[in-house]
C-alpha cells in the first residue's frame, strides 16, 4: 500500500493542544521574519492579512511573481487591488521592497502607484524600493504570453493571466534580459542609454523572430523607459535591496514577506505544467530576496487557506464542484479574478494538498479565510483523503504525475452548516458550534494551528487566536 509519512513536530503542536482556551491578542507576532504564503491555488486572501499585520513590521517585501498577482485590500469604502506593490504600502511606516526575484512591468507598477496616490497613499513612491537585480518585464513579454497560449492545443492551455510572467522568466533564465541596474540613469547617461537600447533591440528582435506577428516600436519603448528611469531616480526607487534586507535582519528589524500566487502553482511543487513560472513557496523567499535559510531562525511562516478552495486557469483540482454548490460558493465568495476578472473554479477544501503545502513550507500557523462565505450552506465538506485506482490511499502526499491525479477519488468528511451571520464575531467562542467544529477538524487534519479566521472582506473582520 501507500506509505504515509508521520507528520513532523511543528512549532505549534503545543498551541494546538490548548487551542480551545486561547484568547485573542492583537500583538501576537514576536518573530522578526514572518512569511505569508498561499497554500492552495491562489487568492486565499494574502493581501488582506498582510495589510492587517503590516503595521507591526519595518519592511514588507515581495519576492517572486509579477503583476499576475492580485491582492485585494478592503479598507472602509476603498478597495485596492495590488499587483506589484507590496500590500504593506497602505501602512505609512513600512518600507516596501520589490525583491530581485520579482519580474516588474513598470507601466503596471506606475498605474498602481497612481491609484494608490489617488486613494490618499501619498507615500507610495517614497516607501517603495525596487531591487537593482529585479528583472524588467516588457510589453512584448505580455504579448508573447498571449501568443504562446494561442499556439497551444486547447487541452494544453495553461490559462495564464497573460501578464508576461512565463516569457519574462524565460528571458531571465536565458540570460538575455534587462534588469533595473541597467535602467538606472539611462535618461541622463548616453553610454548607459546606448547599452540599454542595444540590448533591448536584441531581445525584442529575438522575440519578433520567434513570433512573426509581434511588433515592437523600439523608439517608443526607449522613450517610455527613459521616463521611468527619470522618475525612479528622482524618487530613489532603485536600490540594493539584498543589502537593505540583510541589514534589517541583522539589526533585528521586523520583516514581513508577501509571497504571491501559491504553493500549488509553484514551478517546482505545483501541478506542473499548470503552474506559474516562479517558486511561490518558501524557497522563493531565499532566492527572491537574497537571504539565507539561517535568517529564518526567528521566523514564523503563515499559510493562507480558504475554508473551501478555488483555482483560476486550467489544471487538476481534485475537490472541484461542478454543481450548484460550486456556483453558490462562487457567488457568495465573489470568486472572480482580481487581475483578469475570470470566474474562479470552486470546490471543497482539500487537506491532502494542504498537508503537502504544510510540509514544503513548514507552516507554523494558518489563516483560514472566508468562513463567512460558508454561512447558509446546508452541508460543508472537507476532502481529506485521496484514493487511487490501485486501492492505495494518502492523506498527506500530493502526486507529481497529473495522470495519477486525474483518476483520484477524494474521500470527504461532511459537516452541518450554520445560518447565523458570523461577520461580527471577534472570538472563536462566539462562532456557531458548527463553524467551530469545522475549524477544529481542519486543524486536526493538518496538525497546524489556525491562528486567524477571516469572517469578512473588511480589515476589521478577523478573529485572532492566541
Ligand atoms: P501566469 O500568468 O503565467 O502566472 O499563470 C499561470 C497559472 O497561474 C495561475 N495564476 C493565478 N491563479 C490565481 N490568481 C492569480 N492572480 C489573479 C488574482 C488572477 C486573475 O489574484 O485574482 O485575476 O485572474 C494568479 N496568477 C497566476 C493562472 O491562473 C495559471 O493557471
Ligand atoms: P490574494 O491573492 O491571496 O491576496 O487574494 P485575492 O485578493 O485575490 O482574493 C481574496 C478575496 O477575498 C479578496 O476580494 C478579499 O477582499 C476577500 N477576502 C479576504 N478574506 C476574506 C474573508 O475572510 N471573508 C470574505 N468574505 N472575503 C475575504
Ligand atoms: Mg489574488
Amino acid at each position: 500500500g501507500h506509505k504515509q509519512f508521520i507528520p513532523f513536530q511543528i512549532k505549534n503542536q503545543l498551541l494546538y493542544k490548548f487551542a480551545s482556551s486561547i484568547t485573542p491578542d492583537k500583538d501576537i507576532i514576536k518573530e522578526n521574519v514572518v512569511v505569508v504564503l498561499g497554500t492552495q491555488w491562489g487568492d486565499e486572501g494574502k493581501g488582506k492579512l498582510i495589510d492587517q499585520i503590516s503595521n507591526q513590521f519595518d519592511f514588507v517585501a515581495r519576492v517572486q511573481g509579477g503583476s499576475n498577482a492580485g491582492h485585494t485590500i478592503k479598507s472602509g469604502n476603498h478597495k485596492f487591488a495590488m499587483h506589484l506593490v507590496p500590500s504593506g504600502i497602505l501602512n505609512p511606516k513600512s518600507q516596501c521592497v520589490v525583491g530581485n526575484g520579482v519580474v516588474v512591468h513598470l507601466p503596471t507598477m506606475f498605474d498602481e502607484i497612481k491609484s494608490l496616490e489617488a486613494g490618499g497613499i501619498h507615500w507610495a513612491k517614497k516607501n517603495l524600493k525596487v531591487s537593482d537585480r529585479a528583472h524588467i518585464l516588457f510589453d512584448f513579454h505580455q504579448q508573447v504570453d498571449g501568443m504562446q497560449e494561442g499556439q497551444r492545443a486547447e487541452k494544453d492551455q495553461i490559462g495564464t493571466t497573460k501578464k508576461g510572467i512565463g516569457p519574462c522568466y524565460s528571458s531571465k533564465m536565458n540570460r538575455e534580459n534587462l534588469r533595473f541596474c541597467d535602467l538606472v540613469d539611462i535618461h541622463k547617461d548616453p553610454k548607459k542609454r546606448e547599452d540599454f537600447f542595444a540590448k533591448f533591440k536584441l531581445i525584442a528582435g529575438n522575440h519578433m523572430t520567434r513570433f512573426p506577428l509581434l511588433k515592437v516600436n523600439l523608439q517608443e519603448e526607449l522613450e517610455k523607459y527613459m521616463n521611468f528611469s527619470r522618475i525612479m531616480s528622482e524618487n530613489n526607487m532603485i536600490s540594493n535591496t539584498v543589502h537593505l534586507i540583510n541589514e534589517a535582519i541583522d539589526t533585528k528589524q521586523k520583516v514581513l514577506i508577501e509571497c504571491a500566487n501559491a504553493t500549488m502553482l509553484s514551478i517546482d511543487f505545483g501541478t506542473y505544467p499548470f503552474v506559474t513560472s516562479s517558486n511561490c513557496d518558501i524557497g522563493g523567499v531565499c532566492t527572491g530576496l537574497g537571504v539565507s535559510p539561517k535568517c529564518f531562525k526567528d521566523s514564523f511562516v503563515i499559510g493562507v487557506t480558504k475554508c473551501y478552495c478555488t483555482r483560476v486557469g486550467s489544471g487538476p483540482f481534485p475537490t472541484e464542484l461542478f454543481d450548484e454548490t460550486g456556483e453558490q460558493l462562487r457567488k457568495a465568495g465573489h470568486e472572480f479574478g482580481t487581475t483578469t476578472g475570470r470566474p474562479r473554479r470552486c470546490g471543497w477544501i482539500d487537506t491532502v494538498a494542504l498537508n503537502y503545502a504544510v510540509m514544503i513550507n513548514r507552516i507554523d500557523a494558518f489563516i483560514l479565510t472566508k468562513l463567512d462565505v460558508l454561512t447558509g450552506m446546508k452541508e460543508i465538506k472537507i476532502g481529506y483523503k485521496y484514493i487511487y485506482p490501485d486501492g492505495s490511499e494518502s492523506t498527506v502526499d500530493f502526486p507529481a504525475d497529473l495522470r495519477k491525479l486525474e483518476n483520484v477519488k477524494v474521500a470527504y468528511k461532511t459537516f452541518k452548516g450554520w445560518n447565523q451571520d458570523i461577520s461580527k464575531c471577534k472570538t472563536f467562542d462566539s462562532l456557531p458550534k458548527e463553524a467551530q467544529d469545522l475549524v477544529l477538524e481542519i486543524e486536526k487534519l493538518t496538525r497546524c494551528f489556525i491562528k486567524y479566521i477571516g469572517v469578512g472582506p473588511d480589515r476589521s473582520e478577523i478573529i485572532i487566536r492566541e
